[in-house]
């Protein structure tokens, strides 16, 4: 019962590692474990009911509570010093604010994100399967950015951490003045050739981005990028706790799945090929860019590069004894 509610690809490798046959055990119900799920959040919902968050990239944390997530590593992309909400001239990635609701992960990620079109790259571990490493024939989205990340052919591709194997890809920017954003979504298949598309966007006047991604997944997002704290330049002071920003860029996903959700985010250059050091999780002390995105592998990294967003507190509580799990899944 444990791991019913339990974060997927961790249960998986676990699993794995412990050579348990697929169908024996406790952690690998299969068959039971959709209906497991779907009762356990339902009640959830019922007894927590918690507001909608509006989508503007702002008070992340009267919407979300404390930061999941802080940064560690000051910024090689620029210290934003623009207070206006529409433009940066920098970019930091500085807190991750999230949870989910009933079947939509909402999710803040604070900071700024420099209007010369570099991008926000997000990935989401919400269900089995997807990919550790990135392949090289996923969707051509956002002029193949995607791809540009992943395996060339030589066997390279950008790794995680080895808990995590994203299913979901969502990749925002924002540019030009007056401003305008953007945001593509594509699926993470374990055997590539998923769906992608364009989500939507425009000028930034015109509100959050609502649209579809694969298989016509609600999405909306928007973006805040008047921070002037947070992380400093690399090696400098930073200029306020990099968790206590509550202002950035804000999404809602609506993952059809109940359950634990990871993530991992990246500022990324404008044509995804050149990583920051601004990654959700933090890097180790001292750490600059990252560089070629190909070469990277998280999991020969200290820390993990990527963040757990837990199922709604109310599942939880019913399920007694769930406590610690995600200090295991850490494991
Ligand atoms: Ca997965
Ligand atoms: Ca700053
Ligand atoms: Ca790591």
């Amino acid at each position: 019962m444990r791991a019913e509610v339990g974060y997927p690809d961790a249960q998986r490798d676990k699993a794995a590692a412990q050579t348990r046959p697929a169908v024996a055990g406790p952690t690998v119900h299969q068959e039971e474990k959709p209906a497991m799920k779907y009762v356990c959040a339902l009640t959830g919902v019922a007894l927590v009911a918690p507001a909608l968050a509006q989508i503007d990239g702002a008070n992340f944390d009267t919407d979300y509570g404390p930061a999941l997530s802080g940064q560690t590593v000051g910024t090689q992309f620029g210290n934003n010093s623009d207070p206006a909400r529409d433009f940066a001239n920098g970019s930091e990635l500085d807190a991750i604010f999230a949870r989910i609701d009933g079947t939509t992960l909402l999710l803040g990620v604070a900071g700024n994100l420099e209007t010369n079109f570099n991008k926000l790259d997000i990935f989401i571990d919400f269900r089995k399967g997807g990919q550790n490493r990135l392949r090289g024939d996923n969707a051509d989205v956002d002029f193949d950015g995607l791809n540009r990340m992943g395996d060339d052919g030589s066997g390279n591709g950008l790794t995680f951490d080895d808990l995590f194997s994203p299913d979901l890809f969502l990749t925002y920017t924002n540019g030009n003045d007056p401003a305008e954003h953007f945001m593509n979504a594509a699926e993470l298949l374990t055997d590539g050739g998923g769906d992608g598309n364009f989500v939507g966007g425009g000028l930034k006047s015109n509100g959050p981005i609502v649209g579809n991604g694969p298989g016509g997944m609600a999405l909306s997002a928007d973006g805040d990028n008047s921070n002037t704290l947070g992380v400093a330049n690399l090696g400098d002071p930073f200029d306020s706790d990099p968790a206590t920003v509550t202002t950035g860029f804000e999404f809602s996903i609506d993952l059809a799945t109940l359950g634990d959700v990871g993530i991992a985010a990246f500022v990324n250059g404008g044509g995804h090929d050149f990583l920051s050091n601004q990654i959700a999780g933090g890097l180790p002390d001292g750490f600059g860019n990252l560089g070629e995105p190909r070469n990277i592998d998280f999991s020969t990294i200290d820390g993990d590069q990527f963040v757990i967003i837990p199922a709604p507190a109310g599942a939880l509580v019913l399920l007694a004894g769930l406590a610690g799990i995600s200090q295991r899944r850490r494991d």
